[in-house]
């Protein structure tokens, strides 16, 4: 069911001992939001835990070791953020899937699997959410919470340069950094201009097995499990990797294409422009944004790669 901002609020002003859901494959606004949650649920004297089925990756240590996770309860609340679909839990869908009460999120996808649900697709980040909770709340911000909020919204927003960036989003960082002692060209140089080893080693190859079509309107990279083993990185060095497409002059969509186990494959959709690849993925049983979303497609690869070139070129012809 979908509530209002001051039907979550009520929710969280009488929760307690909450367990809080990050997705799979963790990225800095869900990390941001979880502790940013945790935080104010900690300055509304409630204790909570963020959990996530994967690792926080390392590059997010400037918050996550900040942070302080009880584990000495059990827990009377389910809370997830920025999960729109419960298959998103991972190996923790098992537990949680069916036992979410309240659901914040930003995603237009969200399926609505929770009990209630906050949901804001205007939006630029969970965090944002986060944000408007916590003035409803009248709660005061700390330095640290106000550092995850605006990590959530700058790797959303990929620095404050895609679409969903709006006035807001501008409003609430500048409130922030306003009020609080912020490293804001720290944060953004680690998520946005320190890259690891591996991350050069997997762009490297990644830009060397790009593929053209429509035109060279289309670009897909397939990464294949032996590709990635010859890549010699791990799943951190890929985060955002489904972006790298879009770098090709001319290109309207990037696709890339992974494999998660034989004949199974994940598709990332990025659209530079126009096209809109949430409708394309939709109709390849998958969903998302309108300039980022993504799909599951089983087969070979050489099907896969043709069912995504159709669709992309009829979503580009608007078909
Ligand atoms: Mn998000």
């Amino acid at each position: 069911m979908l509530i209002d901002l001051s039907e979550a609020c009520e929710f969280i002003r009488n929760c307690n001992d909450a367990v809080i859901l990050t997705h799979q494959s963790p990225d800095g606004d869900c990390i941001g939001s979880g502790l940013a949650l945790q935080d104010i649920l900690k300055s509304l004297g409630k204790r909570s835990r963020v959990i996530c089925c994967d690792e926080f990756p390392k590059r997010y240590d400037f918050m996550t070791k900040c942070a302080d996770n009880d584990t000495n309860f059990t827990p009377q609340n389910i809370i997830a953020v920025d999960i729109a679909d419960a298959q998103l839990m991972g190996s923790l869908k098992e537990i949680y899937a069916d036992k979410v009460q309240l659901c914040i999120d930003h995603h237009i996808s969200n399926v609505n699997y929770a009990q209630k649900t906050l949901l804001n697709p205007q939006a630029s980040a969970t965090c944002e959410v986060i944000y408007e909770i916590a003035a409803a709340l009248g709660v005061t911000i700390t330095d640290f919470c106000a550092m995850c909020i605006y990590t959530g919204m700058a790797t959303d927003t990929g620095c404050f340069k895609y679409e969903n960036t709006s006035a807001r989003c501008h409003e609430i960082t500048a409130e922030l950094m306003k009020n609080h002692k912020l490293k804001y060209a720290l944060i953004n140089r680690n998520m946005f201009d320190v890259k690891s080893i591996g991350r050069i080693r997997m762009e490297k190859a990644v830009m060397e097995i790009m593929e053209y079509y429509l035109d060279n309107r289309l670009t897909i990279i397939c990464i294949t499990s032996d590709i990635l083993k010859s890549m010699n990185v791990d799943g951190n060095d890929l985060e955002g990797c489904a972006s790298l497409p879009l770098q090709v002059e001319g290109v309207e969509v990037g696709v890339t294409i992974k494999e998660k186990s034989t004949g199974v494959y994940k598709v990332s959709m990025r659209s530079a422009n126009e096209v809109n690849v949430s409708d394309i993925c939709k109709l390849l049983g998958g969903g998302g944004h309108i300039k980022a979303a993504g799909c599951l497609i089983e087969g070979s690869l050489e099907f896969v790669k043709k069912t995504i070139i159709d669709a992309v070129r009829k979503g580009m012809d608007g078909e």
